[in-house]
């Protein structure tokens, strides 16, 4: 059996159950071999927690860049998220020029706002320094506000069908090749994911559930690149991965202590069982 393997470059957040500490074990399920480049560790991911500390790893990644170039490695797809800084951004770019194996992927979650507003660590420069990343994707997998933030428009919560199309067309116009919409609330039932290639637009919709929680789109990234990349169609991967998302939400329902994240450990079988 010939495996992918798989670059995971995003922040090591040590507790609080998001980018690195849910790509990797959703990717390894998913039966890839993944390395973890960490752009910076945190004590807690920064949505909810007052005082992390926080290690920033730009000198250690360019090293590490440089020693895998000399190692003469490569990698059939490289999957980023947040990442932390500007330095952080153009050395993820120089990764996906250097490591990247002849017709490997890059899947790229922008990572960088939420609900109409940048997270705390950012500002609207690390926006604008997202956009050549987002580009250069095979698949970039934003939600609405981030979307809205790369391409300048006012950021809409109905979000209705003129917008989601003006969303994903200019996604496209900036060099992505597909794009996924995620947090799309056609109604106040319902949630999903729009998904926009070559050949067209879909929408992808399922129940809405009651709260929304952090690293919810990290586990949607990982799942959609998980399925993706096992050969799945675009917008069935996106469709896999958006019930996944939604059935850790259902699992955590009702444990309030875990307010930080989402038990998604029970449904990885059942997840790479669909692939
Ligand atoms: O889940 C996205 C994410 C990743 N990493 C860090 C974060 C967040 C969201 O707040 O703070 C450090």
């Amino acid at each position: 059996m010939e495996r992918k393997k798989l670059l995971s470059i995003q922040d090591l957040s040590c507790y609080g159950q998001c980018s690195q500490t849910v790509a990797l074990p959703v990717l390894s399920a998913c039966g890839f071999e993944t390395a973890v480049l960490p752009t910076a560790i945190l004590s807690t991911h920064t949505g909810g927690f007052t005082g992390f500390q926080v290690q920033d790893l730009t000198d250690f990644m360019a090293r590490t860049l440089r020693h895998w170039q000399d190692e003469g490695l490569r990698f059939d797809a490289i999957v980023t998220g947040y990442l932390g800084s500007k330095e952080l951004i153009a050395l993820t770019l120089q990764a996906a020029d250097t490591l990247l194996a002849p017709g490997g992927m890059l899947l790229v979650d922008p990572a960088m706002a939420d609900h109409g507003k940048l997270y705390a660590a950012f500002d609207a420069d690390y926006a604008a320094a997202m956009r050549p990343l987002c580009a250069r994707a095979d698949v970039v997998l934003p939600n609405t506000t981030e979307a809205s933030l790369l391409l300048g428009r006012p950021w809409r919560e109905d979000c209705g069908d003129e917008e989601l199309s003006a969303l994903l067309e200019g996604l496209r116009a900036l060099g992505a090749k597909a794009a996924i919409l995620t947090s799309v609330n056609p109604d106040a039932e319902h949630t999903g994911v729009a998904v926009a290639d070559a050949k067209g637009v879909s929408l992808y919709r399922h129940a809405r559930e009651k709260r929304d929680y952090h690293g919810t789109g990290d586990l949607f990234s990982a799942a959609f690149a998980g399925a993706y990349l096992s050969g799945k169609p675009l917008y069935e991967a996106a469709g896999i991965a958006a019930d996944f998302a939604a059935g850790c939400i259902r699992n955590t329902l009702g444990d309030d202590k875990h307010w930080y994240g989402v038990h998604f450990e029970e449904l990885l079988p059942a997840l790479a069982a669909k692939l």
